[in-house]
């Protein structure tokens, strides 16, 4: 099996190629991904000596280069995506470009090439925002996205489903919640809240920090990923959720208390504009169907991910010290 992971040098997809080296010892990978700002060979330096892993450095918007890679594969599976929402707010042209033209230059190069498996790696914030009442997103609930980050994955979902429902195209989607884990960038709440304590500085709550996410550990979305491809049912959508509601000011008292921090550490900052109050997942369709369901407890989770940011100073001090200053400073003012 010859599987084309897009967005593989990124946080989950360079999760997802090891654990698929790992648990197949038949497989390949061709792994095409931009190296944007948040794509880093470094995350792959374990295999980067291993034959069943081919980095190719390009664009998914790249039609020629997307056909070429595609006529030779099995399965590809689409994780390469603009992913952070403060920086959507700030200028959303890459998201546009990236998660619906480059989604559609792909499904238009699998549809092309044989028909492909697709499967399409999505998010939870696509339905929206929920109140604190309301029952968890589900397969069947709305969409409603509300950012323009969120509005760009809605689209290609969408897209995704119209080349099934046209095309006969084979796909899958899936809609998860906020992984966290190694080597996620350090602008995203966990990491940028750790990184930013080992570094002597404050860690910005937006708002009032009583927003609520469901934490997904990332080793659990990678199985949720391998039960569909193999298993899932063409043309259907399954919903990945870590069963871990936390509000933000919950998850910084646990990563304080880890790391032996004091409450003066947080600093409450402006509000994200149109900030989501509430993410749930209700995973009990992949549950029933693929016999998923998340393994790794939250309290596991973020212990081994503070560890792996305390183990691993170079690779989040190289990435702060670049560019990232310039966003850094955009977003929070210093
Ligand atoms: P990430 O930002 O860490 O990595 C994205 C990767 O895609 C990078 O390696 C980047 O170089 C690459 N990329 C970006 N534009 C590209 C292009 N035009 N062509 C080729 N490569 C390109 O993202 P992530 O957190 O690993 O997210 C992966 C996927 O999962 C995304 O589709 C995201 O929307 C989705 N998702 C993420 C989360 C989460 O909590 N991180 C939750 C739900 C869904
Ligand atoms: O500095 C911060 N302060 C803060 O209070 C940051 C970066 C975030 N937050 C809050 C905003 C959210 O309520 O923490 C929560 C999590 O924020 P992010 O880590 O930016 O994630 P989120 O906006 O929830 O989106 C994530 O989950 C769904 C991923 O980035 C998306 O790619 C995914 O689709």
């Amino acid at each position: 099996m010859k599987l084309l992971i897009t967005g593989g040098c990124g946080f989950i997809g360079s999760n997802f190629i090891y654990y698929i080296l790992d648990k197949y010892p038949n497989y390949k990978i061709i792994n095409l991904d931009a190296l944007t700002y948040a794509g880093n060979l470094e995350n792959l330096k374990k295999i980067e000596n291993n034959p069943r892993h081919e980095f190719i450095k390009g664009d998914i918007g790249d039609k020629k280069l997307a056909n070429k890679l595609v006529k030779d594969i099995d399965i590809i599976v689409h994780f390469a995506a603009e992913s952070h929402v403060d920086r959507s707010i700030l200028n959303s042209s890459d998201f546009i470009k990236t998660n619906i033209n480059g989604t559609h230059i792909l499904l238009e190069a699998a549809k092309d090439n044989g028909r492909k498996r697709f499967h399409h790696i999505s998010t939870d914030e696509v339905f929206g925002s929920l109140e604190p009442n309301e029952p968890a997103f589900s397969e069947s609930t709305s969409y409603d996205p509300h950012s323009p980050y969120s509005a760009s994955k809605a689209s290609s979902d969408h897209l995704v489903r119209a080349y099934f429902h046209t095309y006969n195209l084979p796909i899958t989607i899936s809609n998860c919640s906020n992984n966290y884990g190694p080597y996620q960038f350090p602008e995203k709440l966990m990491p940028l809240f750790i990184t930013n304590l080992m570094e002597g500085k404050k860690v910005p709550i937006y708002g009032d920090g009583k927003n609520i996410r469901d934490w997904l550990y990332v080793e659990d979305h990678c199985q949720a990923i391998d039960k569909i491809i193999h298993n899932g049912k063409i043309g259907e959508t399954y919903c990945v959720g870590g069963n871990s509601e936390k509000t933000n000011l919950e998850i910084t008292h646990e990563i304080l208390k880890i790391m032996g921090k004091k409450e003066d550490e947080i600093e409450y900052i402006n509000d994200r504009l149109g900030h989501d109050k509430r993410y749930a997942i209700d995973f009990s369709k992949i549950k029933r169907e693929l016999g998923w369901q998340p393994k790794i407890s939250f309290k596991e989770g973020i212990e081994k991910t503070v560890e792996w940011y305390k183990n691993n100073q170079s690779w989040w001090k190289d990435i702060k010290s670049g560019e990232y200053k310039n966003y850094y400073k955009k977003q929070y003012g210093k």
